[in-house]
């Protein structure tokens, strides 16, 4: 298997890689509990192979995809409140805060003359705040969470210091699906002239819709006016295919603090923090908003949102606890005694459930995606009442 020595026929290679393949799980099958990924669209699927070959690093070769990749941004930055965005089609939420965070590391060197810089950020964030920090050399100033596992502003406003470069929030949290209080955040960020970015990587593609649909949700995007940039990303609640995040800048000069000179190249600079990448994500990106429309992804956000209290409900009524009253599709619950671990093996062992352990707080973490149908709900739960 792991060597070169002979070309091998095509048939016999695909029928190895079905044998392998065949123990990689599958959405349609209703086991992945906590994954925030999905089945593509078959449509964007179809697009992202028209589009293998191109490559957006050298866009002046590809000025149709390229193309593609503002209008989706811009299609994106309207939907958040932005008339004219800024940004690009990334491989997927880490990426897209990578770049926030360089943003204004980059910007506060240059307008500020600050070099040692810190972000503010909850506990609550993502880890890939903690790769930038990481690579950027940045100190971490950890928020304190409220009894509702939101951030604490007035912890936020007690970190800020001469060397804070940027703040964050979460329109989304990655464990409970929570939306952070972004008005009040915005306005310590605009009056205190900090870059305030708003991790929206798994809210932003279903906020707008529910809002627009009557839910009652906060403000979150740039119609507030200390918002600098998003992250939001088609392959999570977009259903386009991975890798596909996208990072939103309200002004072009984040993008410009970030320009390194690409000589040879058919532009002159880059913002990106990849050289070569992809143009399918681009591509796919743009076809499925197109396809699906406003009309689509409100159905889509409003359909996770009722399997979401369906499963809520079923579990209350059998005895489990439900940690948060949720904001979006996405329930933490646990047993009255046996621990989330514990659970979790069983309902693995039981019928082959995947479900995802949170850390804070500790509990069963499901992510209600659109491959889990209510009749997949319907047999977990009726697992979840054997276990109990
Ligand atoms: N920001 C938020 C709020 C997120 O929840 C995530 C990912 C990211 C950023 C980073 O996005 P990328 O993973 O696209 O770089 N949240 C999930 C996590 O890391 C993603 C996930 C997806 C986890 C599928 C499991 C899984 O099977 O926990």
């Amino acid at each position: 298997m792991d060597n070169l020595d002979l070309p091998m026929d095509k048939k016999d290679i695909l029928k190895e890689l079905d044998l392998i393949h065949a123990n990689d799980l599958k959405y349609c099958d209703g086991r992945i509990l906590g994954s925030m990924c999905t089945e593509p669209h078959p449509f964007a699927k179809e697009v992202y192979i028209k589009f293998l070959d191109t490559n957006l690093g050298d866009p002046g070769l590809f000025k149709g995809t390229k193309f593609l990749e503002n209008e989706a941004i811009k299609i994106m930055g309207k939907l958040l409140n932005l008339d004219d965005a800024y940004g690009n089609i990334v491989t997927g939420g880490t990426e897209a805060n990578l770049m926030a965070i360089r943003a204004a590391k980059n910007y506060a060197k240059i307008y500020k003359g600050i070099t040692d810089g810190e972000i503010i950020m909850p506990k609550s964030a993502h880890f890939s705040f903690k790769k930038a920090a990481d690579m950027m050399n940045l100190k971490i100033i950890e928020a304190q969470l409220d009894d509702n596992y939101k951030i604490d502003v007035e912890s936020v406003r007690n970190g800020i210091s001469d060397k804070t470069i940027a703040i964050i929030a979460i329109a989304g949290t990655t464990e409970l699906g929570l939306i952070d209080p972004i008005d009040e955040l915005s306005k310590i960020a605009f009056d205190n002239d900090i870059y305030f970015h708003v991790d929206a990587a798994f809210g932003g593609f279903s906020i707008p819709f529910l809002k627009e649909s009557g839910y009652d949700l906060p403000d979150f995007d740039f119609k507030l006016d200390g918002v600098c940039s998003i992250t939001v990303d088609p392959h999570k609640m977009g259903l386009a295919p991975i890798p596909a995040g996208s990072i939103i800048f309200r002004e072009k000069k984040y993008l410009d603090v970030m320009a390194i000179e690409s000589p040879y190249l058919t532009v002159k600079n880059q913002s990106t923090i990849v050289g070569t990448r992809m143009g399918a994500s681009s591509a796919a990106t743009y076809a499925i908003l197109k396809y699906f429309g406003k009309e689509g992804y409100i159905n889509l956000a409003d359909k996770l949102m009722k399997n979401t209290f369906y499963l809520k409900d079923n579990l209350e009524k059998i005895g489990y606890n439900v940690i948060v009253e949720p904001e979006l599709n996405i329930i933490a619950f646990n047993h009255p005694s046996k621990s989330p671990e514990k659970l979790s093996e069983e309902l693995k062992n039981i019928n082959g459930w995947m479900v995802s352990v949170s850390n804070c707080p500790k509990a069963i973490r499901i992510v209600l995606m659109n491959h889990i149908s209510k009749s997949h709900l319907t047999e977990f739960l009726k697992d979840l009442k054997k276990l109990f």
